[in-house]
């Protein structure tokens, strides 16, 4: 876990790159732009972390996806160059080169320096404006140590360079192309950013989704060694929903696709069921991810569970089925990727990724309630198939409730006792407790011999948890190990009853062995809390212990090593202290049971000393593979994934 504030002021301009002393008021306005930019990073690009560098990539292909909104351009190019820098190149109008008459600057120059000039121009109909998005070239440009932009127009190639947002020179014809376009090439400023390393997965991920959701847009992706990957998808959110459900059982030939447009929205679903009994539905606007989800969701579910129930009806469907259909039965294997383009798109929410716009919703309920019944009446075995999966959801909903009450106990959720196994901490103010699952009862014993009991509360578990990937609500609560988890948290369980205010810790720290047992423990641990706890991955909640991986002893010398390299570096300067003559002994810790208690607390649990990695989830679609393709029925895909991605054990990024 990194804790860093993201407000730190960042040196702004600097003192080798001179002002040129012809700059009238409109320069002194454009370099206040470009300072408070360089002062205040995470105000425009969200951190000046990885998330915040990938983020200048995206502001760049944002113009470019912009000109494929307005039906400009139909090619992306994202080059990772070797040294470090970024290349993004078009076949859009290509940025405008002429000079503003009022400002007596080209139009470039203004796009490129002046913050928020971007929205200021005709940028199509549907300009991204969610969140972070939209903030523009210019503060690419500012937290850039150079950039240079070479526009294809006229017949002509225009060039203009940048350093740290100050252009050196006016933009000047360079020679001659028949090509339309524009070609961005920017360095991120080490003096901005923690972390200046680009990670190819990351970029990737993210022009996948960019062509799942612009069907006609293909965008190639080169990383430093050379090597293109291409991403085009004719079939678009179809092909999106196969992406999704790669890992999964479908239960329809082909996801049923739906195309609409009203009063200049367009509105764009396709769905699937599946034979898990999870739901995935992930939703757009203009590109961005809403994460919240807002009134095109709404208007989704509404018009989903709306028009199958009326079918169902009106076919006799239901006939055998003696309880009525809840909107939570149409969720269960339900797969859906909503992409709506609004022109004025309204963010709400905490993270400004909610659809605030209430038009949207009815349009989006028209549209799918036309289109999914057409289908409906001449697709008559789809739909059976598909009610058919929906009675199974309303009939195991019966079932668990039938069984709590027949067997007349109070559910173990809501009875007030605590685990017995749980080692429980004496202050219960949860900002300040910490509560840590461990594997195995020895090491468990260790912990809490080794913790602080006034704050840290340990529980162990017994082996390992239900893989809750494939399985239904009432047979998760019948597993000891998770009911075990979700008493000592506090916040019960389920849609309706589960609360994050319930929770007794602040931190939860998953605590395994480094072995492959420890690792399979953990994911099991993670996948639980992604499907049915996500709200407390989100809240910054959930953590993994990181304990050394080996002890590097000379006589009384003592040094904890977390990874090889570490490992090797403390035995050679223990060589080099004591002259070579050192007796060097390497202990590899394979369980934490292996550690004494003070051990585990100096090295893993002691606030001052530990390291902590924080559990988050960038991208919900890329996490629902991953667990999906670990947890899933499917060998195959999970044998690719698990040799692609060995050798990146060590990050554990969800
Ligand atoms: C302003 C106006 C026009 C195009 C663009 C900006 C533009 C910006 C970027 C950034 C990356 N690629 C881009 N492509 C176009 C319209 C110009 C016209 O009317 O010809």
């Amino acid at each position: 876990m990194t804790e860093t504030d993201i407000n730190t002021p960042i040196p702004s301009i600097q003192p080798e790159i001179p002002v040129p002393s012809t700059y009238g008021a409109n320069n002194i306005q454009v370099l206040d732009g470009i300072e408070h930019v360089r002062m205040r990073p995470a105000m425009y690009i969200g951190d000046i972390h990885s998330r915040g560098l990938h983020h200048l990539v995206y502001e760049i292909v944002d113009n470019s996806i912009d000109e494929t909104l307005g039906g400009f351009n139909d090619y992306i190019f994202v080059s990772l160059n070797p040294d470090g820098s970024v290349t993004v190149i078009d076949r859009g109008r290509g940025i405008p080169v002429d000079i503003h008459p009022e400002k007596g600057k080209s139009a470039l120059e203004l796009v490129m320096t002046v913050i928020g000039a971007g929205g200021k121009f005709d940028k199509g109909a549907y300009k991204v404006s969610g969140g972070l998005h939209g903030v523009g070239a210019s503060v690419v440009n500012a937290l850039s140590e150079w950039c240079e932009v070479e526009v294809y127009r006229d017949g002509k190639v225009y060039f203009q360079r940048f350093e740290r947002g100050i252009p050196q020179g006016d933009v000047k014809a360079i020679g001659s192309s028949d090509q339309r376009g524009t070609k961005t090439t920017f360095m991120p400023d080490h003096l901005i950013f923690k972390i200046t390393e680009f990670r190819k997965d990351i970029i990737v991920d993210r022009m996948r989704e960019l062509a799942f959701l612009n069907r006609n847009l293909s965008i190639t992706v080169q990383d430093p060694q050379g090597e293109q990957e291409v991403f085009h998808f004719e079939g678009g959110l179809k092909e999106f929903v196969l992406f999704i459900d790669e890992n999964r059982m479908g239960l329809l030939k082909e996801p049923i696709y739906i195309y609409g447009e009203r009063d200049s929205t367009i509105v764009e679903i396709a769905l699937q069921y599946n034979d898990t009994y999870q739901e995935n539905v992930f939703s757009y606007v203009n590109n961005i991810n809403t994460q919240e989800g807002g009134t095109h969701v709404t208007g989704f579910r509404k018009a989903l569970t709306r028009t199958l129930n009326a079918y169902a009806q009106k076919n006799d469907l239901l006939k055998n089925l003696k309880l009525a259909l809840t909107g939570d039965d149409f969720k269960e294997g339900l797969t859906a990727v909503i992409s709506v383009k609004v022109a004025e798109p309204q963010f709400e929410g905490q993270t400004k990724t909610k659809l605030g716009n209430s038009e949207t919703q009815s349009i989006v309920e028209t549209i799918l309630n036309e289109q999914l019944s057409e289908y409906a009446e001449s697709n008559p075995n789809v739909l059976k198939v598909i009610i058919e999966k929906v009675k199974g959801a309303a009939m195991s909903r019966e079932a668990a409730r039938k069984a709590k009450e027949l067997t007349r106990r109070k559910s173990v959720l809501e009875s007030s006792g605590l685990p017995g196994k749980l080692a429980d901490c004496s202050i219960n103010d949860p900002e300040h407790c910490e509560l840590y699952i461990v594997e195995g009862d020895s090491a468990g014993g260790s912990a809490k011999q080794g913790r602080d009991r006034s704050f840290q509360a340990i529980l162990p578990l017994k082996g390992k948890i239900l893989n809750v990937e494939k399985a239904r609500l009432h047979k998760m609560l019948e597993n000891e190990e998770i009911k075990t988890i979700i008493l000592a948290l506090g916040t019960s369980f389920g849609e309706e009853e589960f609360s994050t205010e319930k929770l007794r810790y602040g931190k939860i720290i998953i605590m395994t062995d480094a072995d492959v047992d420890g690792a399979h423990i953990r994911t099991l641990l993670l996948t639980f809390f992604f499907r049915h706890m996500r709200s407390l991955i989100d809240a910054g909640r959930v953590y993994i212990a990181q304990p050394p991986l080996y002890l590097v002893k000379s006589g009384k010398d003592q040094q904890y090593a977390w990874d090889d390299d570490e490992r090797n570096s403390i035995s050679d300067s223990m060589k080099k202290m004591q002259k070579g003559k050192a007796n060097i002994h390497i202990q590899r810790y394979k369980g934490l049971g292996e550690m004494n208690p003070e051990q585990l607390w100096s090295t893993t649990m002691d606030p001052a000393h530990r390291s902590l990695l924080l559990v988050s989830v960038e991208n919900a679609m890329e996490a629902d593979h991953v667990f999906s393709t670990l947890m899933g029925d499917k060998v195959e895909p999970r044998r690719d994934f698990i040799e692609k991605n060995a050798r990146y054990v060590r990050r554990l990024d969800v």
